[in-house]
């Protein structure tokens, strides 16, 4: 059987510090094995061991300080035990900072073909070449471990939105029951003792009684942090708003708070708000590779023809080359032509958008300053680009 790689010499272990709070919105710091993250935290999304487009060294010159990676697919293809014995996930792709892994649910239910779920875990088909596989909470925590990454998460069920209370309360009560069964797996591979984290994750949909009973339960189990999962899954923004107005409050305070899979810009401004340190989506990345960029004044389509003949660069007084460096004219040329460095450098860029962004929030709730920040990012957005 392979072997998890070693933890890095004088390995620190999982910590989380409440630096500092203005209104509920928090300024904190994690420590991993693999370093520090400042939160709140955006983590570019890394799903095949590569955040698409992009070299690591310019994820971390953008000021990302963790990735995220994905049981799912790296399970696969090209198998944890195979990442193992090549000294694990972070020698893998070249990234010596923090990396945190989902633990494949969410992922099964949105990509793999004939699945079935029941108490143990989850038996599909996969998307590649229909081999049969099979997921439990135990599975999805030792894949992690033969990953090596420094934050794992619980094997849980999220369904989409909207659906019946009594579904909605099924896969909530089954997320508890695999969170137990995680746990006991994270201790068995002696997790904590590598200085690795495994958060829980919170459901119950759009229901406010699941949600708070979900929080609540997950917090009397000793987890490392706290995701909340199911939002984002189809309901509109004020109800994914309402939902963490609901949950945060249930939630421990000195731990680290991770909303996944999201979101806009403006969600992570308003998720922040209301007390969120940590967010993951793929859309900075994805909508780089369809000639989308993020800007200081909103989003710009480059394939649109206003850019044809524009030499002016997205936003001169950003700090990234991608940015600031190339015109328009030519990045609208790129997207135009189906080059690969148009995907490259709107990729770049857009990462690069959302580091400012977390940075710009990290320094107001320091400076106490937050709901000026809030305002003056909003009205730059409603500008817009011109
Ligand atoms: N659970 C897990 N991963 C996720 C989600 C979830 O609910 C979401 C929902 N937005 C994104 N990624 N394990």
């Amino acid at each position: 059987p392979a072997v998890p790689p070693p933890a890095p010499e004088g390995t620190k272990h999982f910590s989380f510090k409440l630096l500092k709070t203005d209104g509920r919105a928090r300024r904190g710091e994690i420590s991993t094995p693999h370093g520090t993250v400042q939160t709140p935290a955006f983590m570019p999304v890394g799903t095949q061991a590569t955040v698409k487009a992009m070299f690591m060294g310019h994820v971390e010159a953008t000021g990302a300080e963790v990735v995220l990676g994905n049981t799912y697919h790296l399970m696969l293809r090209p198998t944890a035990e195979r990442v193992a014995r090549l000294g694990g996930l972070h020698k893998f792709m070249n990234w010596n900072k923090t990396i945190l892994t989902d633990s494949g649910g969410f992922q099964v239910m949105s990509l793999a073909q004939l699945r079935k779920l029941d108490e143990d875990g989850v038996r599909f088909q996969s998307h590649i070449d229909g081999q049969r596989y099979h997921l439990t909470p135990e599975r999805s925590v030792e894949i992690q471990g033969l990953l090596g990454s420094d934050i794992q998460m619980q094997l849980d069920e999220c369904i989409k939105l909207p659906a019946e209370r009594a579904e909605v309360s099924r896969a909530m009560e089954l997320s508890l029951r695999w969170a137990v069964r995680s746990r006991e797996q994270f201790e068995r591979m002696d997790g904590p003792a590598k200085g690795q984290a495994l958060y829980g994750i919170v459901q119950g949909g759009d229901v406010p009684d699941l949600r708070i009973r979900s929080a609540e339960e997950l917090g009397k189990l000793p987890f490392e942090g706290y995701s909340v999962g199911g939002l984002a899954v189809g309901e509109p923004q004020h109800v994914m708003l309402e939902m963490l107005d609901i949950t945060l409050p249930a939630m421990p305070t000195h731990k680290p708070r991770y909303l996944m899979g999201v979101g806009t810009p403006d969600d992570l401004l308003e998720s922040v708000r209301r007390g969120i340190d940590q967010f993951d989506c793929v859309m900075p990345t994805r909508a780089g590779r369809h000639g989308l960029a993020y800007t200081r004044f909103g989003k710009v389509n480059l394939k649109n023809a206003r850019h044809a003949d524009d030499p002016r660069p997205l936003d001169e007084a950003s700090t990234c080359e991608a940015t600031n460096h190339y015109s328009r004219a030519y990045l609208h040329h790129l997207v135009r032509a189906g080059e690969g460095l148009g995907a490259m450098l709107l990729t770049w860029n857009n990462i690069h958008y959302y580091q400012d962004l977390m940075r710009g929030m990290r320094e107001a709730i320091e400076a106490g300053t937050f709901d000026d920040f809030y305002a003056r990012t909003k009205e730059d957005w409603a500008r817009g680009d011109i």
